[in-house]
């Protein structure tokens, strides 16, 4: 069995190769262009019943967050000058200096790979509990993690049409909840997006992260995610944000 420590490793490891841009195995395939790999999930698909149905998280990973991936990958092999060598976080935060034919592409489809797999990785189906630092950083600005989750499901609930409900720790270290259109991401930085936090927790609000199980019903769809929330992993994304300015995977 793994230690605890070994375990936050791993996850450290895993937060900085996750979105490694891959070599090609194929030499004689452009061998300069790197690839964006899809995220694997850490769990099968029917892990989240009853709260995600099965066939919502194989369609929404294999292939809503699939097609960004592709799309990603296409984008960067149709600039020929444009070889990216950063983890796509990096990326994302610096697509001012992408090339501006690609960079709505870039936005979109980096944008949809990235969230999806920081969504992801915010649900477990094993219960957890927030550290004492993260738990007490929780009550000081909501008064509880209730009303965090009502306050969120508020948010999330109130964006119009497709988007993300994100909670975050801002620029002086408190925690925010906030939303952003499309697949636009707090990690792209203030040039594109409001939302300057860096995000611990994701919520999906785009139709398809929910429409099979709960067609219109998007708030009682949202609250249910109350019951999977990865607690372990939002407090270390936590913490890695307020002591090292850094998201987390
Ligand atoms: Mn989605």
């Amino acid at each position: 069995m793994k230690t605890s420590a070994s375990k936050i490793m791993s996850a450290l490891l895993l937060a900085s190769v996750a979105f490694c841009p891959c070599a090609n195995a194929n030499p004689n395939e452009n061998a300069k262009k790197m690839k964006y790999q899809l995220e694997a999930l850490e769990y099968p698909y029917d892990a989240l019943e009853p709260y995600i149905d099965a066939e919502t998280v194989k369609i929404h990973h294999d292939k809503h967050q699939a097609a960004y991936v592709d799309k990603l990958n296409a984008a960067i092999e149709s600039e020929a000058s444009f070889s990216p060598d950063l983890p796509l976080e990096g990326l994302l935060a610096d697509l001012q200096n992408a090339p501006e034919k690609i960079r709505t592409a870039l936005r979109n489809n980096g944008g949809g790979a990235w969230n999806h797999a920081f969504y992801w990785r915010g649900f477990s189906p094993d219960k957890s509990q927030m550290s004492e630092e993260f738990k007490k950083a929780v009550e000081e600005s909501f008064g509880s993690a209730e009303n965090m989750w009502k306050q969120i499901v508020a948010a999330a609930v109130g964006q119009f049409g497709s988007g993300w409900a994100w909670l975050g720790v801002n620029a002086a270290g408190k925690l925010k909840i906030c939303t952003t259109p499309n697949q636009d991401s707090p990690i792209m930085g203030n040039s594109v997006s409001s939302c300057a936090i860096i995000p611990i927790l994701a919520v999906d609000v785009w139709e398809h992260a929910y429409y099979l199980k709960y067609q219109n019903r998007r708030q009682e769809h949202l609250e249910k995610l109350w019951n999977i929330i990865n607690w372990k992993r939002v407090s270390e994304r936590y913490s890695r944000a307020l002591k090292e300015n850094k998201v987390s995977l």
